[in-house]
């Protein structure tokens, strides 16, 4: 059209320090301004014809599978001695991307092994403080209404290698990879109390795995009215072995170690049943030296998967900063990110649909100059809670925690573009 386009100028879009961008710049109209960084692999008109568009390709399959070329995406892990199945299995947040963890990557979290479970064999108790006992298999289950709810499910000592003095040289899957998020499928809890009917003396559930850990928590009985669900699918179809096939608890929200997989027992109590893994566990030892118990819902959380270690720079220029921001206590209302160790703040953009108690991602535009940055991310959620300081958080919860570390987690990126896990 004969009118001259001014390259804007990359300087008048920063928003925080050491390059963070203007949200525009995520938009692919905003992306020009800063195309020039980006490197081109080819120009128009010099595709090559690869070998597979010559020849038929592979036969159909009957349960699919990624590519052969994705097989670093896997989950890692570390199990007891004498067990296979005892110990957690890591999701590799850094090679993902949205907000929903592919089923076969979900974290595992086991205490002993994968129970393998005939449907046909399985059976639901509801009893104690009810009017009627109630016994459900998964297939009279299936009859009543069911809902959907996205949920992460991530346990308690994710992240608690924070809490050690020194940064552990581990990437984001070693640090943080005891969470994902799923949609999961199944009956609300409060139908089925609502039909054994209540006795007004309850005010807890006593919840039981069917696996030979013997695993069972109790929960206020106002959470299980409230959203709570017998989850019978992920993502679509029925529960991995892993997360709890064929029936789980799904307690949004509230730490991992809470929604009981292979759920067999729901016992209506007037008081919490004191159960091993809330007595010996699971609690939080303050500075003062008291436990705190029943510490249920994970408070505001963001971790960045992208850049990450791992996933090095190879030249300077522009880049999607993104991760991931939840709460057990509602919805995500903001994530900030700093490329200077905190001492400036961008807001990053929320993918849509930000959802309670569900994974959030969050994206901010970098433009990496080749020098040294610290990468970190701050959410906000809906009550207003910001996550702390990793200094404030060990100020309030002592050196001895271990578990629900919420605090602010830092990359480093050296002048080569190296990205590794520091404290700043
Ligand atoms: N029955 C039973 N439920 C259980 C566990 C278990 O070992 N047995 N592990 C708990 C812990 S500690 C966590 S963090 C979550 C992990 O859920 P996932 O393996 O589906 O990710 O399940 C919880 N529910
Ligand atoms: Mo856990």
């Amino acid at each position: 059209m004969g009118r001259q386009t001014r390259k804007p100028s990359l300087d008048t879009h920063l928003v925080a320090g050491n390059g963070l961008l203007d949200r525009r710049h995520l938009l692919a109209v905003g992306l020009a301004g800063a195309s020039a960084a980006l490197p081109l692999l080819a120009k128009a008109g010099e595709l090559n014809i690869e070998p597979w568009m010559t020849t038929p390709g592979a036969p159909f399959e009957g349960y699919g599978r990624p590519s052969r070329f994705e097989a670093k995406v896997v989950r890692t892990f570390v199990s007891a001695p004498n067990t296979g199945g005892t110990g957690s299995a890591r999701t590799p947040l850094h090679r993902l991307n949205g907000a929903i963890t592919p089923n076969g990557l979900h974290y595992e979290r086991s205490h002993n092994g994968v129970p393998d479970i005939d449907p046909d064999a399985h059976r639901l108790l509801i009893h104690g403080l009810v009017e009627r006992p109630l016994v459900f298999s998964p297939e009279t289950l299936s009859r009543y209404p069911m809902e959907s709810q996205i949920a992460f499910v991530e346990c308690g000592g994710n992240s608690g290698a924070l809490y050690q003095k020194e940064p552990a040289d581990l990437d984001a899957q070693g640090l943080h990879g005891l969470l994902s998020c799923a949609e999961w499928t199944g009956v609300r809890l409060s139908i089925l109390l609502d039909e054994a009917g209540i006795d007004p003396k309850a005010k807890w559930i006593l919840a039981e795995g069917a696996d030979a850990s013997g695993m069972s928590r109790s929960a206020p009985l106002a959470k299980a009215m409230e959203d709570s669900l017998i989850a019978l699918y992920q993502n679509g179809e029925r529960l991995r072995p892993s997360n709890g096939y064929p029936m789980r608890l799904l307690l949004p929200g509230y730490e991992g170690n809470m929604q009981v997989k292979w759920l067999r027992r729901i016992k209506l109590t007037e008081e919490p049943t004191m159960t091993r893994d809330e007595t010996s566990k699971y609690t939080l030892l303050t500075p003062d030296g008291k436990a705190l118990q029943f510490v249920f819902p994970v408070e505001a959380k963001s971790v960045i998967t992208r850049p990450s270690p791992g996933l090095d720079l190879k030249e300077t220029g522009f880049y999607e900063i993104s991760g991931l921001a939840w709460s057990g206590y509602g919805k995500v209302s903001k994530v900030e990110v700093s490329a200077d160790g905190g001492q400036s703040w961008g807001e990053a953009v929320l993918q849509e649909p930000v959802l309670p108690m569900a994974l959030t991602r969050f994206r901010m535009a970098w433009q990496w100059s080749g020098g040294p940055a610290i990468l970190q991310s701050r959410v906000t959620d809906e009550t207003g809670y910001r996550q702390p300081t990793r200094d404030a958080l060990i100020t309030r919860r002592g050196s001895r925690a271990i578990y629900h570390f919420n605090a602010i987690a830092s990359w480093g990126v050296s002048g080569d573009g190296k990205v590794s896990h520091v404290y700043a």
